[in-house]
Parts: structure tokens; C-alpha cells; sequence
């Protein structure tokens, strides 16, 4: 019997994998917050519309709120940072002995707090560099196609689902350095993202203040090796400036966020990167001011800030 994968949060990343699982034919169960939520999706024909390429496929897609009593074996979650150790807590009583947990949030630190939510859950964290939005609900695009590094920093066996993401068509790969990974997506999202929120500008837009980059990058290597982490921090700058250059024309996912009234991840990304150096007493000046910044930003902008 193949083992359902139950999808935690239905928004662009949850539904994009949630289609391409049961597009394969996989036994896929989204779980949506509340009854009013499950009843508009199934109202809608309890189906997922993925648009790729400019082709739309309906993808029929079963779900169920939070409790409902069906066992969970195999969870993916799909929630913002800020959202997902609650989310998991509300589900702690459906978990199984054996539960696997697939972690997609971006940033550091949620991973450790779901993880001691559920201590006797493997718990698998994912870095993707793919790309979707929610044009509406239930209606997902697949807009940057991308690869997801998988890991598990207490396991570095690869875990039994692995041929599920092959058969739909998700590029991946085990790797047993995914803290490396994180870290380095962290370093590249608090050089870059900030400064856009806080220039008001496309990525490319940072070509035009060369120094303020190449200032956060030189701190964010000392931090990466101060954290443990001197691999990722590689060619950082020059990493930076290749990613400012290949998404010139793309505003970053907190500058999305921010002019569209969103919360942010900030407490994931900089707000992370800020406390571990203050744990590591590594001087970092200009990234404490730069979260001083933004901080002042987004509460400016009526914004949390957590
Ligand atoms: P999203 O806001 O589109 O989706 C999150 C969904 O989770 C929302 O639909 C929300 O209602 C739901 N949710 C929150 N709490 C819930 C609960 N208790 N029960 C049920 N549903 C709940 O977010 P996203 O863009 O899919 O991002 C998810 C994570 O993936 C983030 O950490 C993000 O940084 C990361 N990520 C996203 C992309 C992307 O292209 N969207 C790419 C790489 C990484
Ligand atoms: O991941 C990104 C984001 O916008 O969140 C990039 C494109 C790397 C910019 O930091």
C-alpha cells in the first residue's frame, strides 16, 4: 500500500506539490485550516488547477481540515516559517510512531521548532529554488523551475520516499550537508532581499549600490564560519552578484511580500542570522543595522515584525 503524503497548506508550494504527487497517481490528502475552508474548496470541485508553461491541468485532490481523525504517516509541510510549528502542534495528536515530516520553509530556524514539537518524527528540511504563486485559491503557477535539496542533519540515510518525488517529476536530491544548504540560501536572502524592501527596487536595481552588498556579503562569511558553516560561505560575494545579475529583472520574495502587505519571514532570514551572531559574539555592525532598517521599515508599513 503506498503511503499517503499529507500536504500541509494548500498556498503555492503546498498545491504545486500536492498536484504534481497526485498527478503521478501518489495518495495525496491536503489538509486545509477550517471546515468554511474545506467546504469553498470542494465547492470549487476539490480539484487543484496547475498552470505550467501556460498550460492549465485540473489535478483532483482530496482534503480534510486538521482534525479529522485519519492517521498521518507522511507530512509535508507547506506553511510560512512563522506558521509551521503551530500548524504541526495542532496535528501532534494524528501523527503516527513512524511519522516522516518534510519541512519546505525557507530560512532557519522553524525546522528545529517543529522538530522539537515532534521529537519522534524524522524530520527531513528541503531548500528549493523553485518558483510558484497563487494566482487564486486552488489555482497555482508554476512560474521558476527549479531543484529542492532534501537532507535530515541527524540522519544522513535517505529516507524511503525519495522514488515518489522521481516518479512526479520533482527534481531533487539527498544531500547530507542540507544545514550547509540553508545557510547558504539564508546568507544569499539577507544580502539581497533586505536591500530591495528597503531601495524599493528589483534585484537588479543593487547593481547600483555595489558597496553596501559587498559590505553585508564580507559580514555574512565571517558569521557563516563563526556558525560552523565556512562551506557556505564560499564565493559568497561573488554567488551574490551572480544571483543580482540572473534575477535582474525579478523583485525578491520580501519585496513581494512587503508591497503587498504580507508578514515576512524576517525573523527566518536576517532576524536569524542577527541572533546567532549575538550568540557567537560575531561583530556583524552592518547587519544589525540593516535589520534595524528594516525592522523601522516594516513597522512603518504597519507590518509585523516576528
Ligand atoms: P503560501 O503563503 O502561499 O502558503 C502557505 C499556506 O499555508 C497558506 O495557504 C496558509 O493558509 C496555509 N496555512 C498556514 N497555517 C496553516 C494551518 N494551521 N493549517 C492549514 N494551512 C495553513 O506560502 P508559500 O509561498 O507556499 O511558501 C511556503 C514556504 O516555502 C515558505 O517558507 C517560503 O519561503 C518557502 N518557499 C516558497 C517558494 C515559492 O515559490 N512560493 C519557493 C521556495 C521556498
Ligand atoms: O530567493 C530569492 C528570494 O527572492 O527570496 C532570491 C532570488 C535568491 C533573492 O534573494
Amino acid at each position: 500500500m503506498p503511503v499517503t503524503w499529507h500536504v500541509l497548506g494548500a498556498g503555492s508550494l503546498g498545491s504545486l506539490w500536492a498536484a504534481r504527487l497526485a498527478r503521478a497517481g501518489l495518495p495525496v490528502r491536503l489538509i486545509l485550516r477550517d471546515a468554511p475552508r474545506l467546504a469553498a474548496y470542494e465547492t470549487n470541485g476539490a480539484a487543484i488547477t496547475l498552470v505550467e508553461h501556460g498550460v492549465e491541468q485540473r489535478v483532483p485532490v482530496s482534503a480534510q481540515v486538521a482534525d479529522d481523525i485519519e492517521p498521518i504517516k507522511r507530512l509535508l509541510v507547506a506553511c510560512k516559517a512563522y506558521d509551521a510549528e503551530q500548524a504541526v502542534a495542532n496535528l501532534l495528536p494524528r501523527l503516527s510512531a513512524d511519522a516522516e515530516l518534510i519541512l519546505l520553509q525557507n530560512g532557519l530556524g522553524s525546522q528545529d521548532a517543529v522538530a522539537a514539537r515532534a521529537p519522534q518524527a524524522r524530520c527531513t528540511f528541503a531548500s528549493s529554488t523553485e518558483g510558484a504563486f497563487r494566482e487564486q485559491d486552488w489555482r497555482v503557477v508554476f512560474a521558476g523551475h527549479g531543484f529542492t535539496w532534501l537532507g535530515d542533519p541527524r540522519n544522513p540515510m535517505p529516507p524511503s520516499w525519495l522514488p515518489d518525488l522521481h516518479a512526479s517529476g520533482i527534481p531533487h536530491q539527498w544531500t547530507p550537508d542540507i544545514l550547509t544548504r540553508l545557510w547558504r540560501k539564508l546568507a544569499l536572502n539577507c544580502a539581497i532581499n533586505p536591500l530591495t524592501v528597503l531601495h524599493d527596487c528589483r534585484n537588479g536595481g543593487l547593481q547600483q549600490h555595489p558597496c553596501e552588498v559587498a559590505t553585508l556579503c564580507s559580514e555574512l562569511g565571517e558569521l557563516l564560519t563563526c556558525c560552523g558553516q565556512p562551506e557556505a560561505a564560499l564565493e559568497l560575494h561573488s554567488e551574490v552578484e551572480r544571483v543580482i545579475q540572473a534575477t535582474a529583472a525579478n523583485y525578491s520574495s520580501m519585496h513581494q511580500d512587503v508591497s503587498q502587505g504580507r508578514r515576512t519571514e524576517i525573523s527566518y532570514l536576517l532576524g536569524y542570522a542577527c541572533a546567532a551572531a549575538q550568540r557567537h559574539r560575531c561583530a556583524v555592525p552592518h547587519l544589525i543595522q540593516l535589520q534595524k532598517r528594516l525592522v523601522e521599515h516594516l513597522v512603518a508599513q504597519g507590518l509585523r515584525i516576528d
